[in-house]
């Protein structure tokens, strides 16, 4: 390792930005702010030769290298690798850019990536917490203790002898498994561990957008970019693609504008992607858009815009002669997260109907109608502009509405999808023309449809017994866990018959994290550490010091992607990218599966008679076959809509490859579009979509074609505005109730609520620049580039005398954050926003100065048992304390300097 080291010091990189890396570069910084698209379509590149392999100038090899994380993009990165070190990086160039075959360019982050690879704050050997023992934790020093450097051996040992000894106490469902995949292997073959669950990406969407449209595509569903550009409005409802969706999608919505589209963004803050897309923009408060939906519905149909005869077609539970019957059979539904859900039809009371609750007639005649008038006092958006809206909507065809995850990532948000997609059916707009109503955010925005590439299996078995403990009947709820660890019971489902909410005892004494970051990134911190600090033993693998590492007890560093032997990285429908090897495993860290299959033999060798499984029954082929399947397996979609081999691989490409892993690799020959050296060489395969209409997606094109013969599955086979089905089913997940109509209900920590108790201030959490969710919060090039900084209205400003700069105090019942202001008129008065995924730093007074929001957010689940980031009722004040370094300056967590 000392090798590479100082290859890398002698390399052509200064030793502060790769060891220290407490002070940016500013030419770095001056690049990085570019966005990944080029703004206006009409400069595309002129076409440029295939890069070469070998940079002449450089003397180093570009390789193409894995951007593997939850970000919202996909796209092609290169590492310029000279001597075993990374010199450079670079993004697409293998093609001209074109808005039909555009290349696929990467953000800042991704551009950053060998800052966080080769970072001074990897962590470079196992460790353990100098006060930790199985027989006296001291689990009040998580967090604070010192770290010990241990050798892999005794890392094994030490852990080993902790699990066996908490299971032979308390039962293998002590383990709470808050992510990864390897270790919990190992526990399987103990006997088993508690598992976690509950939606944060979609909120609400996908089980509402399943019990009223009967589809699971709920963010697939969109149109594909070509037939985006057919639309002649398209309102991105909480939505904010140039930022959460990188790459592409901003640029695709461009094309789409370019072509004619109108675009509106309703969001509480003004953007990043308004200004580009010519937008509308409507500001609106949190978490009560439902309101502004009903209000332009009622508008619609008040002006005789709705379409009857979509609606009487399509639809149940609209007026009282559609309500739904109970003439079909049972119908079952899987939902993603927990146990299958049976569902009886039933006959509806007419007097239930949709139509009667927003003209507030009927059994609604007490609640009055629900105008634009009634919604504007909710939402603050004047009801002159929820009129417009309207009328546009209903008036322009084809018309489509993404929403992101966002206004649904708030507590008790089924009401929110259900409405939008009424919206779309008192319109007539979904499935017409390619119109859609749908979530379409993440690497889907913009480009609807089935992926058109896929990697192969990487063929690899392990051999332990499955978990007994399934995660859709034992696991932990996200909004439950930490009081479950706490206080001992977790929610199981409400029965319907006695209306008893069934609760499930555990007894926590374990807590593992690997891949994920549940402390972190999950809703109430500051429980969580205190559940952390509760445990007898807690066990991390990750490569940073991120917040779980920090307040674990025994710490095991893992590789990433780049120190592998490869990857295929999927998630754009249209490009498959290569993460190839990059660069040896620093310092003594090892991959995940490596750390797995070591304490498996380690528990074997300890306590053989009692777990009699080893490394193979983990994983039974090397990581190096494993790459080599997946090529093999690797498929496109061509023109004529087959799935075809995508790789030639020869037998000289299999002893190529089998001399890189220093084994034998097993594969037979095989014919493929192309040859294994020119998806080297590019790093990624591009299918061409322009090319053929069978790449085309039209979401419900058969069930608007004949409603009859391709019935959607929901109970009563048509699109639900009435849906029993989601009602009964939110009842039984247990954690609150949904009415079977979209009405605006009662959110929990929402406005009104924010304003009865006295928190005013309506916290919500953007997912931000400078990192995907906590990983590249460490780098400080991205850092110097995206402060971590509140944003507060000018006027709320001006009332309390806050500047821009000053540091503000943010609190709520759960937890304290102290972050500098930026103060603007880009978002609404009485709202404030953070970017979400800050590495929790608390201070001696318990406030966290780094600005985790999750130190704010509540411990409540709700529906569907999704997490509602996006409406937390704070109070806002000036810090006691002006005094917090820059970001860009704040030390690393460096914990071994060599
Ligand atoms: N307040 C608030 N909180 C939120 C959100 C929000 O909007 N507001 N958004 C939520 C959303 S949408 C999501 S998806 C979640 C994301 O929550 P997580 O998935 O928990 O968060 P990530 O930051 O992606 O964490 C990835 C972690 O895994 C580590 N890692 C990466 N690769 C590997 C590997 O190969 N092996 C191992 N062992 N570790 C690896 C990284 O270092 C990092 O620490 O956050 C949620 N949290
Ligand atoms: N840079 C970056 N991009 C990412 C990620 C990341 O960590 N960093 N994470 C990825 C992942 S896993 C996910 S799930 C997605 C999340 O993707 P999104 O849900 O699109 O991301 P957000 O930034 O949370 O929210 C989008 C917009 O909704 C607005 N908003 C918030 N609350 C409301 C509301 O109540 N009503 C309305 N109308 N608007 C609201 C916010 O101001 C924001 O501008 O992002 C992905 N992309
Ligand atoms: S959008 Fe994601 S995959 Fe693309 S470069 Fe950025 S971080 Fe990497
Ligand atoms: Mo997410």
């Amino acid at each position: 390792m000392a090798n590479l080291f100082e290859k890398m010091l002698s390399a052509d990189i200064s030793r502060r930005d790769f060891l220290k890396g407490t002070v940016a570069a500013t030419a770095g910084v001056a690049g990085l702010s570019m966005t990944a698209y080029a703004a206006d379509s009409n400069l595309t590149t002129a076409p440029v030769e295939h890069a070469p392999v070998v940079d002449n100038e450089e003397g180093g090899c570009w390789v193409s290298a894995a951007c593997w994380h939850n970000c919202g993009g996909r796209c092609l990165n290169k590492a310029l690798v000279k001597d075993g070190v990374v010199i450079r990086q670079k993004t697409d160039d293998t093609h001209a850019d074109t808005p039909d075959f555009p290349q696929q360019r990467a953000c800042q982050r991704g551009r950053s990536q060998r800052m966080q690879v080769f970072g001074a704050d990897r962590l470079k050997y196992p460790m353990k917490r100098k006060n930790w023992s199985i027989d006296d934790p001291h689990g009040e020093l998580r967090g604070e203790d010192e770290w010990e450097r241990i050798s892999w051996d005794e890392a094994f040992t030490l852990t080993a002898q902790a699990i066996k000894k908490l299971y032979d106490q308390y039962g293998p469902e002590t383990c709470f498994v808050l992510g990864g995949s390897q270790v919990p292997k190992v526990l399987q073959g103990l006997g088993g561990f508690t598992p976690r669950w509950g939606q944060v990406s979609w909120g609400a969407w996908p089980d509402a957008y399943k019990f009223v449209t009967g589809n699971a595509g709920y963010t697939n569903n969109a149109p594909d970019r070509f037939t985006l550009r057919e639309q002649k409005l398209v309102i991105l409802w909480g939505a904010n693609p140039a930022v959460s969706s990188a790459g592409l999608p901003e640029y695709n919505y461009q094309q789409a504008h370019k072509a004619g589209a109108e675009f509106v963004v309703i969001d509480p803050r003004y953007t990043e992607s308004i200004k580009p897309l010519d937008a509308q923009w409507i500001p609106i408060r949190p978490a009560t858009d439902t309101a502004m939906i009903l209000g332009m519905i009622q508008h619609i149909v008040a002006s005789g815009l709705h379409d009857k005869e979509y609606l009487d077609k399509y639809c149940v539970g609209f007026d009282r002669d559609h309500m739904p019957t109970s003439d079909r059979p049972e119908w079952t539904y899987n939902p993603l997260e927990r146990n299958s859900f049976v569902y009886t039809s039933k006959d509806i009371d007419p007097d239930d109907n949709f139509l009667d609750y927003i003209m507030g007639e009927g059994k609604f005649a007490g609640e009055g109608a629900k105008t634009p008038e009634w919604a504007s006092e909710i939402c603050g958006v004047p009801a002159e502009t929820i009129k417009e809206l309207a009328v546009k909507y209903a008036t322009t065809k084809p018309a489509s509405i993404f929403a992101a995850g966002a206004p649904a990532r708030i507590n008790d948000g089924e009401c929110f999808p259900h409405a939008l997609c009424v919206l779309g059916m008192v319109c007539g707009q979904l499935g017409r023309d390619g119109a859609s109503v749908v979530s379409c955010m993440h690497n889907a925005a913009s480009n609807g449809g089935p992926g058109l590439v896929s990697g192969g299996g990487a063929g690899a078995k392990s051999n332990v017994p499955a978990n007994p403990f399934p995660q859709k009947t034992y696991a932990m709820n996200n909004g439950e866990m930490w009081n479950a660890v706490l206080n001992g019971e977790h929610t199981m489902y409400k029965d319907a018959e006695t209306g008893e909410v069934v609760k499930y005892p555990v007894n926590i004494h374990m807590l593992y994290q690997g891949m994920g970051g549940a402390l972190n990134q999950r809703q109430a911190m500051t429980q969580g550490i205190q559940a952390y600090k509760k445990v007898d033993f807690a066990l991390c693998t990750n490569y940073v010091l991120n917040t779980s590492a920090k307040y674990s007890d025994i710490v095991f560093p893992c590789t990433t992607e780049w120190e592998r032997p490869g990857t295929l990285l999927t998630g754009n429908r249209e490009a498959l990218f290569f993460g190839q090897h990059i660069v040896e495993p620093m310092f003594e860290a090892k991959s995940d599966i490596e750390i797995g299959q070591g304490l498996a033999d380690k528990m074997h060798e300890l306590y053989p008679d009692e777990f009699p499984y080893t490394a193979a029954d983990i994983c039974d082929i090397s990581e190096w076959q494993q790459v080599l399947n997946k090529l093999a397996g690797a498929t496109f979609t061509n023109a004529s809509g087959e799935k075809k081999t995508l790789l030639t691989i020869t037998a000289d490409d299999v002893k190529r490859y089998s001399e890189k892993a220093g084994e034998e690799l097993m594969l037979e020959p095989q014919e493929g579009e192309i040859t294994l050296a020119e998806f080297e060489e590019a790093g990624m395969y591009q299918v061409d979509v322009a090319d053929s209409a069978v790449y085309r997606n039209y979401p419900f094109k058969a069930f608007i074609d004949d409603p009859e013969a391709n019935p959607v599955d929901t109970p009563s086979g048509k699109f639900e505005i009435h849906s029993q089905a989601m009602s009964d089913y939110i009842e039984w997940v247990g954690f609150s109730s949904k009415d079977p109509l979209p009405v605006y209900p009662h959110i929990t920590e929402g406005y009104e609520d924010g304003i009865a108790n006295n928190r005013p201030f309506q916290l919500i959490t953007h997912h931000y620049q400078r990192r995907s969710h906590h990983v590249f919060d460490n780098l400080t090039w991205l850092r110097e580039a995206f402060p971590q900084e509140l944003w507060v209205n000018a006027d709320d400003a001006k009332a309390m005398d806050i500047k821009t700069g000053d540091i503000v105090l943010l609190e709520s019942p759960y937890g304290k954050v102290a972050r500098p202001a930026y103060v603007t008129e880009r978002i609404v008065p009485g709202v404030v926003s953070l970017g979400e995924g800050a590495w929790a730093q608390l201070n001696k007074n318990g406030v966290d100065e780094a600005g985790a929001t999750n130190t704010l957010s509540s411990p409540v689940p709700t529906g569907q048992g999704h997490t509602g980031f996006n409406s937390n009722n704070c109070l806002i004040s000036k810090y006691e304390d002006q005094s917090i370094l820059p970001d860009a300056q704040w030390p690393k967590r460096i914990i071994f300097a060599d």
